[in-house]
């Protein structure tokens, strides 16, 4: 074959290759998929990170969540939190749309209308002088923890490279590499090192252990979970969190609270301190910030803390953007206009006293345990069996969505808009699912 004739073949092969694949591309983006070929798609073309809940979800408002099938659930596990206002809340779609449409991100490189604005209304919310504005829970926590280094060196005289930061055993505060090298997980841990040094692990929940750790001169701070989620919803005992609060003020300790999970009306409070009237020297939030409409994170301190942080030492493209500052105030008001933090605590009363008593009627559950409306049941069977997510199979059956942690606890966390005749017809579709339950 002449040369000419090859290369016009091969041309023509590609322009036909490229005009299929333009093809495909179109019919799968059009496509609407069954949940058998979402999970296919995810499962083929998604890294294997996460094993989700085999339901598929196209569409969300307030307590509800439909899978792609049409079939209504009860969403009981508002993204972990992030969706304590609701699913699609109108309030924040709106100042969403609004600023997305108007200026979406300048970068920190120019001021710009918002941030400011943004800034004086969440400190004044949270009662500190300060916020310094990121997007992920692990990224305010990663801030958190270099504001507390920093402050130990330039404020407090730890010697160069000495500052220790005192964690606490079976925390969760996300995923990076600094955090999870203070992780007592080993599937979140392993093959992920060498780790970062400089943290102190003591058991959660102990007075005693806090205080042998504090007597170390280096330590810089203290950081805690008001209450343990990934752990199962682990409450520590009443007078903890005051007592080890006035413990660090008494040592020269920041007291650190990652309030990522618990903050933000979840437990019956705006935060989980609250409960003890105890102000952290730093606060982290994350998730419900936004209502889940944006990744919104803050670390909150006041100046003394937090003026340590000069320009250049730390920030984040896309931290306090115009949208996210918009949204983040919307979804602050929408948790006062809706008194969402006296709601979360009088349907938690309630939803306790419920599964209470699930645990007279069934020896499949043990233990009932949470604060507000975040809560756990704990199944009678051990860490190892698939009881409970098989119970959140049946549960999703019966059009409620929760998901195991530890194999023998489930989380029960619904959107904080959730009304008591909601709450009551949940708590019969979870009475009926474990009285039904048959291993
Ligand atoms: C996942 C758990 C919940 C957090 C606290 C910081 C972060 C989290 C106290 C990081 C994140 C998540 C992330 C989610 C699972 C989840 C979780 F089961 F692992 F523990 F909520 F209960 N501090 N928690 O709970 O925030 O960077 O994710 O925004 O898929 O890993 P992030």
């Amino acid at each position: 074959m002449r040369k000419g004739c090859v290369l016009s073949v091969m041309s023509f092969n590609i322009y036909f290759i490229h005009f299929l694949n333009e093809v495909i591309m179109e019919s799968i983006l059009n496509q609407k998929l069954t949940s058998e070929q979402a999970i296919a798609l995810e499962d083929k073309y998604g890294a294997h990170n996460y094993h989700p809940l085999p339901v598929v979800l196209s569409r969300g408002e307030g307590v509800y969540v439909w899978d792609v099938e049409g079939k209504r659930y009860y969403d009981f596990l508002s993204a972990y939190s992030a969706v304590n206002q609701g699913h699609c809340h109108p309030k924040i779609v709106k100042a969403l749309v609004e600023q997305a449409s108007t200026l979406a991100l300048t970068s920190r490189a120019f001021y710009n209308d918002v941030l400011g604005v943004y800034e004086q209304y969440i400190t004044n919310y949270f009662g500190f002088d300060k916020v310094l504005p990121m997007n992920s829970g692990a990224e305010a926590v990663e801030t958190a923890l270099k504001l507390t280094r920093k402050w130990g060196y330039e404020k407090k005289g730890i010697p160069e490279n000495e500052v220790k930061i005192i964690v606490c055993e079976n925390n969760f505060h996300g995923r990076t590499t600094t955090i999870i090298s203070f992780s007592n997980d080993p599937v979140a841990r392993k093959n992920f090192g060498p780790y970062t040094s400089g943290f102190i692990k003591i058991p959660y929940n102990n007075i005693e252990a806090l205080e042998v750790a504090l007597a170390d001169k280096n330590v810089a701070g203290f950081l805690v979970e008001p209450i343990q989620g990934e752990a199962g919803v682990y409450v520590p005992d009443e007078g903890y969190l005051a007592e080890a609060a006035e413990l660090c003020k008494a040592a020269g300790v920041l007291f650190v609270a990652d309030e990522v999970q618990t903050g933000i009306a979840r437990t019956g409070k705006l935060l989980a301190v609250d409960h003890e009237n105890v102000k952290p020297d730093v606060l982290i939030l994350g998730k419900a910030i936004s209502g889940g409409a944006y990744p919104v994170s803050a670390v909150l301190a006041d100046n003394a803390i937090m003026e340590v942080i000069k320009p250049g030492e730390h920030g984040s493209t896309y931290g306090g953007n115009p949208i996210a500052a918009k949204v983040a105030i919307a979804a602050l008001e929408v948790v006062k206009d809706e008194k969402l933090a006296e709601n979360a605590a009088k349907l938690g009363e309630l939803f306790r006293a419920e599964m209470s008593q699930l645990i007279q009627e069934t020896n499949l559950v043990k233990l009932v345990r949470g604060k507000g409306l975040l809560n756990a049941i704990i199944i009678n069977d051990t860490e190892e069996s698939s009881t409970a997510w098989d119970i959140c199979i049946k549960l999703r059956d019966n059009g409620l969505l929760a998901k195991p942690t530890h194999g023998n606890i489930i989380r029960f966390a619904p959107p904080l808009v959730m009304n008591k005749e909601q709450l009551m017809e949940c708590v019969a579709i979870i009475r009926k699912t474990i009285l039904e339950f048959k291993k």
